[in-house]
This record gives C-alpha cells, sequence and structure tokens, in this order.
C-alpha cells in the first residue's frame, strides 16, 4: 500500500507522542501508508493554493493570478489576487461553520423529539439547565413539565437556524458595548443557516467584489457559528446528557485492553456515542462478550466524540486527528464507530489490513468499504445495541499476533464547563478576576484545535502550553489540543508543579489542573461565554480582557470559523498554520493588523510554538497594562535562546 519510493522520515520527527511512535514503526515496516505517506507524496504541494490565489469558482476558470506579478494579475472574470483570496477564506469559514452548526441542528432534532416522547434512550438529563435556556429565551417556566418546556425551546431554537430576524438569540451573553459594535460593523448574526448561505451567494462569480465586505460577512458568518450553531450544540448537549463536571480520566494507545472487546468512538456527535455507552451496560451484551472469550467491552474515544464523552462520563481518550489511522494498526481495535467530520477516508483501506470493522452511522457521511448502520434517535438504544454486537463479533476475528500495545495510559482531567469552573471558584468568578488582578494569574489563553501531519504531532500543542504555563498563564483546551495535553501529562492537578509560583498556588488552592480542559471544538463557545461572562463581570469589553486564542496545529475549516469568531468577539488568536491567504497582502495586512482596530483582535501566524508563547505573553501584558493591572516590562519577555525552529518536518 506504500504510495511513496523515498525513504520514509523517522517516527521521532513525525509525532512526539510515545505511543504514536511505536506503531509508526508497525506501519514503516509494513509498508502501510498513512497520513504522513500521503503529505509527502503530495509535495510539492501547489504554490497557488497554499497562497489562496487559485479559484475553481466558476468553468470561466480555473483561473490563477502570478504571485511574483509576472503572469496574469486577475482571473478570466477580472477578479484580482484580493478578491480570489478573500472568497476562498470566506468559503472556508462558510463550511466550517456549517459543519459546526448542522451537528447542532441534529442535537436541536433530537432534543425536539425527545420533547415529543418519540425518542429511546434520550431524556432531559438537567433540568436546571433547560431551565436556565428557557429563561435566558423568554420561556415560561413556572408550573410547567420538563418536556413543555422543551418542547417550546426546541421550537425557539429551531427559528434561530433561518426564519426573518434581526439576531440569533444567545446574544445576550455577550457584553452591550460589543453587540453595539457588530450592529455598527452590520456583522450581527440573523440566522445560523442565513450567514453561510450568503457567504455562498457573495462568493459567487460576479456579487460581492470587495474583500473588505467579504470578510466582514466572514466574521458575521461566524459568529453565527459562535454564538449560534455551536452554541446549541454545547447547550443541548449539556441539557440532554449533562453539564460536564470534572472527572479523571486516562488517555493514549495504552487504553486499549488486549483483553476486552474494544470499540472506539471517532467523530463529533454525542447523540448516537451516548447510546452505545448505554448499550455497553446491558447485561446480555457483556455476557456475550465473555462468551467469546474477552473479558469485558472496553469503549474508548477519539477526537471530538471522544471528548464528549470524556467530559461527561470519563471514557477513556484513545487519541487525536492523527491517531486515527495508527489505532487500527495496532491490531487490538475490533470496530472503529463514525459519526462525522475530521474522519479520514483512508481508515477503511488501513482496517483491510487488520480485523477491524469500520461503522458508519451518519446518512451524510458514508464511507465506502464501511458497514453501514443509518442512526435513527426513534431506536437509538436498538441501534447502540447492535452496534455492540457487531463490536462483539468482530473480536472473535482478532489475530492475538498482531495485537501491538505498548503504552501505559496517562491520567487526565476533565471536565470543566463554565458552571464546573464556576463552582470551583467557589461559585463566582471573583476569585478568578483576583489572581488575575494581583498578577498571580497573567491572563488566560484557549489553546485549541487540530493535529495537522505537517507539524509534529502534538508539538505545536504541548510545547506552547507549557510555555505559558510556565509564566503564570492559565490554559484553556478543547479539541485534539487537549488530548495532546493529556497525553503529555500537563492535565492532572500535579501539574501544577509545571506552572510558575502564581498559577501554581492558585491551582493547589482549588485543586485543579494548570491546563483545563473545556471539551470538543464545538465547546470552544465555552471559552466565548467564560469570557463574555468575565467583561460582563468586570463592565468592560471582552476585547480589554488579557486573553488570547490559540491554534498551533489546525488543519480544518472548522478551525477557521472557530478563529474568526474569536477574533471577532475580541480575542487575538495565533495561528500555527499558514492559512491560506499570502496571496494578498492587503487581505493579511486587513486580518493580521486593520482588523484590531475595527473589533480590538486580530489574527498572527507563528509556527514556533517557543515564540508563538512570546507573542502571547506580550499580548496579555499590553492588555494588562491597558486595564491599569501591574504589567511586565515587554523588553523582559524574549523568546529562549534556543527557540524550538522545527515546527515543520516537510
Ligand atoms: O472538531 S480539533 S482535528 S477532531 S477539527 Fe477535528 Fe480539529 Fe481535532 Fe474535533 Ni476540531
Amino acid at each position: 500500500m506504500s504510495t511513496t519510493t523515498r525513504r520514509p522520515p523517522e517516527p521521532t520527527s513525525l509525532t512526539i507522542a510515545d505511543d504514536a511512535r511505536a506503531v509508526l514503526e508497525r506501519a514503516r515496516e509494513e509498508g502501510i501508508a498513512t497520513v504522513w505517506d500521503r503529505l509527502r507524496a503530495q509535495q510539492p504541494q501547489c504554490g497557488y493554493c497554499s497562497l489562496g490565489v487559485s479559484c475553481t469558482n466558476c468553468s470561466m476558470g480555473p483561473c490563477r493570478i502570478d504571485p511574483f506579478g509576472e503572469g496574469p494579475q486577475r482571473g478570466v472574470c477580472g477578479a484580482d489576487a484580493d478578491v480570489i483570496v478573500a472568497r476562498n477564506f470566506g468559503r472556508s469559514i462558510a463550511a466550517g461553520a456549517s459543519a459546526h452548526s448542522d451537528h447542532g441542528r441534529d442535537i436541536l432534532e433530537v432534543f425536539a423529539a425527545t420533547a415529543e416522547e418519540e425518542t429511546t434512550g434520550y431524556e432531559i438529563r438537567d433540568e436546571a439547565k433547560l431551565h436556565a435556556l428557557a429563561t435566558e429565551l423568554g420561556i415560561a417556566t413556572e408550573e410547567r413539565s420538563a418536556l413543555e418546556i422543551a418542547r417550546d425551546l426546541a421550537d425557539a431554537l429551531q427559528e434561530d437556524f433561518g426564519t426573518r430576524k434581526d439576531a440569533i438569540s444567545l446574544l445576550d451573553r455577550v457584553p452591550e458595548v460589543r453587540r453595539e459594535l457588530w450592529r455598527q460593523l452590520a456583522v450581527t448574526p440573523r440566522g445560523i443557516d442565513r450567514e453561510n448561505v450568503e457567504m455562498l451567494h457573495r462568493t459567487h462569480m460576479g456579487v460581492d467584489n470587495d474583500y473588505t465586505n467579504i470578510l466582514l460577512h466572514g466574521l458575521r458568518t461566524s459568529l453565527a457559528d459562535g454564538w449560534g450553531g455551536s452554541l446549541v450544540a454545547t447547550e443541548l448537549s449539556d441539557v440532554l446528557f449533562g453539564i460536564p463536571q470534572p472527572v479523571m480520566s486516562k488517555v493514549n494507545l495504552g487504553v486499549l485492553d488486549a483483553a476486552q472487546v474494544n470499540i472506539a468512538l471517532h467523530g463529533h456527535n454525542p447523540l448516537l456515542s451516548d447510546v452505545i455507552v448505554q448499550a455497553a451496560q446491558d447485561e446480555e451484551l457483556v455476557a456475550m462478550a465473555t462468551e467469546v472469550g474477552a473479558t469485558g467491552i472496553n469503549l474508548v474515544g477519539l477526537c471530538c466524540t471522544g471528548n464528549e464523552l470524556q467530559m461527561r462520563k470519563g471514557v477513556p481518550m484513545a487519541g487525536n486527528h492523527l491517531m486515527q489511522e495508527l489505532i487500527i494498526m495496532t491490531g487490538a481495535l475490533d470496530a472503529m464507530v463514525v459519526d462525522y467530520q475530521c474522519i479520514m477516508p483512508s481508515v477503511t483501506d488501513i482496517a483491510k489490513c487488520f480485523h477491524t470493522e469500520v461503522i458508519s452511522t451518519a446518512d451524510k457521511a458514508r464511507f465506502p468499504g464501511a458497514t453501514h448502520i443509518s442512526f435513527d434517535p426513534h431506536r437509538g438504544l436498538e441501534i447502540g445495541r447492535e452496534i455492540v454486537r457487531r463490536g462483539i463479533v468482530a473480536y472473535g476475528n482478532r489475530n492475538p499476533d498482531r495485537v501491538l500495545l505498548t503504552a501505559e495510559p496517562v491520567e487526565m482531567m476533565a471536565g470543566f464547563s463554565v458552571e464546573a469552573i464556576l463552582a470551583a471558584l467557589g461559585g463566582t468568578p471573583d476569585p478568578l478576576v483576583d489572581a488575575i488582578a494581583s498578577g498571580k494569574i497573567r491572563g488566560a489563553v484557549g489553546v485549541v484545535g487540530c493535529n495537522n501531519p505537517k507539524v509534529i504531532q502534538d508539538g505545536g500543542h504541548v510545547t506552547l502550553t507549557r510555555r505559558l504555563i510556565e509564566n503564570d498563564i492559565l490554559v484553556l483546551v478543547t479539541g485534539c489540543s487537549a488530548i495532546a495535553n493529556g497525553k503529555a501529562g500537563q492535565m492532572v492537578p500535579e501539574a501544577a508543579e509545571m506552572a510558575g509560583e502564581g498559577l501554581r498556588e492558585v491551582c493547589q488552592a482549588l485543586g485543579i489542573p494548570p491546563v483545563l480542559h473545556m471539551g470538543s471544538c464545538v465547546d470552544n463557545t465555552r471559552i466565548i461565554v467564560l469570557a463574555a461572562a468575565l467583561a460582563n463581570h468586570l463592565g468592560v469589553d471582552v476585547s480589554q480582557l488579557p486573553l488570547a486564542g490559540a491554534a498551533p496545529e489546525w488543519y480544518s475549516e472548522k478551525a477557521i470559523s472557530i478563529g474568526a469568531y474569536v477574533v471577532a468577539s475580541g480575542i487575538s488568536t495565533v495561528l500555527g498554520v499558514q492559512p491560506p491567504i499570502f496571496g494578498s497582502m492587503n487581505v493579511v495586512k486587513l486580518l493580521a493588523e486593520d482588523l484590531d482596530g475595527v473589533v480590538g483582535a486580530r489574527f498572527a501566524v507563528e509556527p514556533d510554538p517557543e515564540r508563538a508563547a512570546v507573542w502571547i505573553r506580550r499580548h496579555l501584558e499590553e492588555k494588562r497594562a491597558g486595564l491599569g493591572l501591574p504589567a511586565h516590562d515587554l523588553d523582559t519577555i524574549t523568546a529562549p535562546a534556543a527557540a524550538a525552529a522545527a515546527a515543520s518536518h516537510v
């Protein structure tokens, strides 16, 4: 299956994680191509596409702009580099926002069906959150049953996806000063679907030919994700499955157990995985597993479906994005259940070399070579049982001689919803505000996003996070970043020892890690909701707070949407992988400089996590000074002499 004749690189240059390196050795020995091999086979990647100056939006093209100024400077339609780059970037935001928002809609539809008592395996597990959301939307709760309230809430949120409104429902959480700014800029999100559709319209040939106007609508589109579709997904998942609370769990490939039936739950949506967790406890199925010689049924998570389960139930986490092929190559995985997003089409190819059954479950996400079991919430539990049964049968096909499990799992703590963080603080943000004001904590940073094979796996997340906590900066993580930091042992309360003196003291007093797991990628909403709550508490705008975002290893269009809504919400964000915008210096200037004067935040690009840490530290100190808080002299904040250079191995 090898796709390249050049000698593959050493696993140590591809990932910092020992569990991954051991399996990559097997891939080399057996000639099984992975994502890293396919990336090498693609070299050199298209320079026009990397700069964002190629356009396939219409059939007068495809077109490209010569970045050296010698060849064509206009596409066939007349679009220049600015317009082409902005259109491409805008479409990426819309694709990412659509992915999150469609996920939110799926949760909402099951929530609505549950309110009508049409589902099996689902219930309203958090009535307090249901009441809080209903009250926020002006829905009566007095002397009404949970199901009655849920029906009205479902109706109100369904309206947010597309009918005629001036603004979506949950914006009251945002400080008034920022909402006013959004109104002035005409970027207030009106409908979750509407902004995506309008972005596709605007970027059709011959509609919006002003790159600034396109990018402003990009912010609006992303805000419809962050304060709309993703927020609906987070909030209703909490109502259906419970608000996450701190929980101990384990992480890395060592969570697989050679003695048990191993089933990995991969993708993003907690709907099916929640009923699979229920099904795996079914006595009949546990007995069936014993009959085939296993000691039990072991469910493990991958990517964000894994994050959802780990946050709420402590389900062990097998790995992040770049582990999805490697987990199959352990020879110990009996079934991989996938829903949607971030699931490589290659998993079914790799599964052919082993006994693993890949089971797809979403009708909108089919995988040739997988067994498809269509998810239907009306028969949720029954489908969950059927999937677990298939995993048990697949266990019978496992070749024990092919099992390669070398890693010891690492402990990690998850479950830091906003509610859990406030509870840890004693019910009010005051202790956190005081710690920031006194300088014990310099600020807080969301380190989020993916793995990307262009970056040594986990290296960006772990190095950046480590430098930040060493310098008394509280780190909030989601998505694949949470998993990377968990594997590195940075997410247990004892990791406070790695932190600077001030952060260490606060973490030890509260019994929390210096790196807090806030959930899956739709749960980046928890970070902006917390930021808005802090700003409201202090009577300032979000952009005045000592906060930043970072996505050191991002790859996905969803990450572009997240970055855009974080910046539009007032939090500057550093990207570790270059986005395809450098073919237009006007677009670069707008996103990396001018946006600061418009929304009080901007993007930066810095592949070296050591330098990214310096950029963030300086940024936080500037914000502290702006608030009149004690601030360090910026000249004292510099990169270590031997800054790690090798962010990219390509
Ligand atoms: O939504 S961090 S690789 S798994 S896109 Fe995907 Fe990126 Fe991981 Fe979760 Ni988010």
